[in-house]
């Protein structure tokens, strides 16, 4: 299995992620947000690119719809909840659908659009992530959201994590050098919540006092559940949808 990654939503490239098993990665807060969501028993989720396609969704059915997101990392207005993955509590997400909307995560996702796989990874899953790719046993793209089309230390590191838990699983896998970096910067930086203080988005992050979404977003292993993106919806899908191309 080889790995590769890509370091912002800017930078995806449709040949790199074509046919490859993606992870695509925004620790703070995207994907922590949708894997906790999905975890609390949110039905799926709904990534779009813009406010106006996420009021048109939930417009259809305000009882059916959770309208979250963020732009500048604030609640958008009009909108049920803001990007902490905290506010996705089980009573309020239990069988509704997320319409979601973030200046990177759902970029990223939406831009892996032709990959065989679109898997959605953050700390909080990162060992369940890794299991699930030796399980599909494609060559693996990590889709780092990056911040506002630049690198992005937390995104970076948190991939470095989820290599680290591969090649403890297998002897099978090939690093490109941009991966090895990343799990290289992981084994020399294994605490993930001092180790992000260096992370531009984390100045931002304290400016708002949402130290808490910090934290619970730093920390590993917490969530079993893999989300996945196929065909508009991120949710936990069967096995038979598994050598279908996303579309
Ligand atoms: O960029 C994103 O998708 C967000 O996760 C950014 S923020 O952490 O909510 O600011
Ligand atoms: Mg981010």
């Amino acid at each position: 299995m080889k790995i590769d990654l890509i370091i912002s939503a800017d930078d995806i490239k449709k040949d790199k992620v074509q046919g490859k098993a993606v992870v695509v990665i925004d620790m703070l807060r995207a994907t922590s947000v949708i894997t906790t969501a999905i975890n609390n028993g949110c039905n799926s989720v709904i990534p779009v690119l813009t406010i106006e396609e996420a009021l048109k969704i939930s417009n259809e059915d305000r009882d059916k719809y959770i309208l979250g997101g963020e732009r500048k990392a604030l609640k958008i207005e009009g909108f049920d909840c803001a990007n902490s993955p905290l506010e996705y509590k089980e009573d309020l997400v239990k069988d509704k659908i997320l319409v979601m909307t973030t200046s990177n995560g759902t970029r990223a996702i939406k831009g892996s659009i032709g990959a065989k796989n679109i898997l959605i990874g953050a700390l909080i899953n990162a060992k369940a992530v890794a299991n699930k790719l030796l399980e599909l046993d494609a060559d693996v793209q990590i889709v780092n959201a990056g911040t506002y089309g630049q690198f992005s230390i937390d995104d970076f590191i948190c991939s470095g994590y989820i290599i680290d838990c591969l090649l403890k699983m297998s002897t099978d896998i090939e690093l490109t050098d941009i991966a090895k970096t990343s799990h290289y910067i992981y084994t020399e930086n294994k605490d993930i919540t001092s180790f992000i203080h260096y992370a531009s988005h984390y100045k931002r992050i304290k400016e708002l006092n949402l130290e808490d979404d910090l934290k619970y977003c730093c920390t590993k292993d917490i969530i079993d559940v893999v989300p996945e993106y196929r065909n508009g919806v991120i949710k936990v899908f069967d096995e038979m949808y598994k050598e279908k191309t996303v579309v």
